[in-house]
C-alpha cells in the first residue's frame, strides 16, 4: 500500500557528506522524497521527537547526538515507504547491520548510525507533522 515515512539523515551522515548517498539509495527503490529541508534540532524539539526513549540509558547521549549538527529530516512515499525505508537503514547498531545497508556501508557506532526511519505507520504519523506540518 502507497504511505509515507519520515526519514532523518542524522548530524554524523552530514558531515561525512552522505546526505546524497543516502536520498540516492531511498530513490533507486522507488521512494519519492515528497518534502524536505535541513535544520539543526533544538533540545526541547529533540525531547519531544524522541520521547518514546526518554527512560532509556542512552537518551542523553541520543538528545546530545541528535542536536551536535544540522539534520535533513525528509518525507518518502512509496509502496509499503515505512517497511522498505527500515529494511534498507539495518539494524541499528552499523557492526551488526547486514552489508549492503545504508547503515553497515555509512554508519559508524550505534548512536552515529546515519539515519532515522518511523518504526510504523502509527509512528510516521507522530513523527511527519512535527517536522512538516500538513505534509501527512
Ligand atoms: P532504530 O533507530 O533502529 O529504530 P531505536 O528506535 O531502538 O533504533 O533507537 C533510537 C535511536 O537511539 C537509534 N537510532 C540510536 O541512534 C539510539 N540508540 C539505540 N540504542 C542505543 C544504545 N544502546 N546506545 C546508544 N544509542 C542507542
Amino acid at each position: 500500500m502507497k504511505e509515507r515515512t519520515l526519514v532523518i539523515v542524522k548530524p554524523d551522515a552530514v558531515k561525512n557528506n552522505f546526505i546524497g548517498e543516502v536520498i540516492r539509495r531511498l530513490e533507486a527503490a522507488s521512494l519519492k522524497v515528497v518534502a524536505l529541508n535541513m535544520k539543526t534540532l533544538s533540545e526541547e524539539e529533540a525531547k519531544i521527537f524522541y520521547v518514546v526513549h526518554s527512560a532509556r540509558p542512552f537518551f542523553n547521549g541520543l538528545i546530545e547526538f541528535i542536536c551536535s549538527g544540522p539534520v535533513v529530516p525528509m518525507v518518502l512515499e512509496g509502496e509499503d515507504a515505512v517497511s522498505k525505508a527500515r529494511a534498507m537503514m539495518g539494524a541499528t547498531d552499523p557492526k551488526k547491520a547486514d552489508p549492503g545497508t545504508i547503515r553497515h556501508d555509512l554508519g559508524t557506532h550505534i548512536e552515529a548510525n546515519v539515519v532515522h526511519g518511523s518504526d510504523s505507520k502509527e509512528t510516521a504519523a507522530f513523527e511527519i507533522p512535527l517536522f512538516f506540518a500538513g505534509v501527512l
